[in-house]
């Protein structure tokens, strides 16, 4: 039926049913969303979940009470609905004064009121209940090279989330940060690029343990790579602590379609990894409704990503169940690969003593073997398909 219930775990930033179609060439094609409605409309559909930006609820340069106002409508509508916020995360790309960046930006008063604005936010994410701080660095880069030294850089990025892991240990916020990389747009080139650059960074930080990632199908993709892979060393990694689901057709601008649009095959295997691969978080969709369309159409995409997940999620799951699928994994030797290479405990001079590694292996035999992949890629084409 791929009817969505809370229980599937879908969740949808407001800036995404909320995005009004502005684009590089072109003005708002619909008006604002008030985050009340997108929250009511959200539940009716069946999604458990909305996360935001700071600014998203509370428009930047509103007064205290105005921002408490916003607050109490916001949160009597999740109390009403049962919708909850799993997820917050910062603007610091829109206004004017993050241009050069916020955490890396050149100047130091601009760095110094970016982290402020973000602990002001991680006081309303931990109030909200949210499990998950997500950080996406868009203006943290530099279009040209002696703009920015990388390196020192670097450094007042890991500065600032070690302040900001500091603020949360000392306040007692059950609260976890997941960095999104992106290779560029807005900036020419943005720091953390990619999930593995992320993971590299997350190392050097004082406290890694409450870091991790939130890779966006789209954005890996701009950078030519698999995304399912990314997420299988995230998971490898235990830092895959949140997710943006899209869909992109190739190496161009972020498309951020629907959920299952784009590359479909790969949302395939990205599904059927998240199913089996222990991902427990929400489902979250980072997309843009394209601007041709109203609130109907909103509404329709908002639903289309969820009814995608779903399909695939079945699809994925029939795949595994179908004996010749399960005969085809054996053709192509994946148990061999799940088995170490050497025997429990074994020394290198233990290896070197085994004559039937290397002396008595037969190398040209072992080439003339074929692995079997076509048979098994097209069983999955089937599955996706719906053929089988
Ligand atoms: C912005 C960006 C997204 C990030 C959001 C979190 S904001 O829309 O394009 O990929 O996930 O800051
Ligand atoms: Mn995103
Ligand atoms: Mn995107
Ligand atoms: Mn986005």
């Amino acid at each position: 039926s791929f009817q969505p219930t809370p229980a599937d775990k879908f969740s949808f930033g407001l800036w995404t049913v909320g995005w009004q179609g502005r684009d590089p060439f072109g003005d708002a094609t619909r008006p604002a969303l008030d985050p009340v409605e997108s929250v009511t409309r959200l539940a009716e559909l069946g999604a458990h979940g909305v996360t935001f930006h700071d600014d998203d609820l509370i428009p930047f340069g509103a007064s205290q009470s105005e921002r408490e106002g916003h607050i109490k409508r916001f949160r009597q509508a999740l109390d009403s609905t049962g919708i909850v916020v799993p997820m917050v995360t910062t603007n610091l790309f829109t206004h004017p004064v993050f241009k050069d960046g916020a955490f890396t930006a050149n100047d130091r008063d601009v760095r110094r009121y970016a982290l402020r604005k973000t602990m002001r936010n991680l006081d309303l994410a931990a109030e909200l209940g949210a499990e998950t701080f997500v950080a996406w660095g868009g203006r943290e880069g530099a279009e040209s090279g002696g703009a920015k030294d990388v390196r020192a850089a670097l450094d007042r990025f890991k500065e600032a989330f070690d302040l900001l892991a500091e603020y949360v240990t000392e306040q007692g916020y059950g609260l976890r940060f997941a960095l999104e990389p992106k290779p560029n747009e807005p900036r020419g080139d943005i720091l953390l690029p990619t999930v593995g650059h992320a993971l590299a960074f997350i190392e050097r930080l004082e406290r890694p343990e409450l870091f991790g990632v939130n890779p966006e199908v789209g954005h890996e993709q701009m950078a030519g790579l698999n995304f399912p892979h990314g997420i299988a060393q995230a998971l490898w990694s235990g830092k895959l602590f949140h997710i943006d689901l899209n869909g992109q057709n190739g190496i161009k601008y972020d498309q951020d379609l629907r959920f299952g649009a784009g590359d479909l095959r790969s949302a395939f295997w990205l599904v059927d990894l998240l199913e089996s691969g222990g991902y427990e978080g929400s489902r979250h969709f980072d997309f843009k409704p394209p601007r041709t369309e109203d609130f109907d159409g909103v509404w329709a995409s908002a639903a289309g990503c969820m009814r995608n997940y779903l399909i695939l999620k079945e699809r994925a799951a029939a795949f595994r169940a179908d004996p010749a699928v399960q005969e085809a994994l054996r053709a192509s030797r994946l148990d061999e690969l799940a088995r170490p290479t050497l025997q429990p405990g074994e020394s290198p001079a233990a290896l070197l003593a085994d004559r039937s590694a290397f002396e008595e292996f037969d190398p040209e035999a072992a080439g003339r073997r074929g692995m079997a992949f076509e048979a098994l890629d097209q069983l999955a084409t089937d599955h996706l398909l719906a053929a089988r």
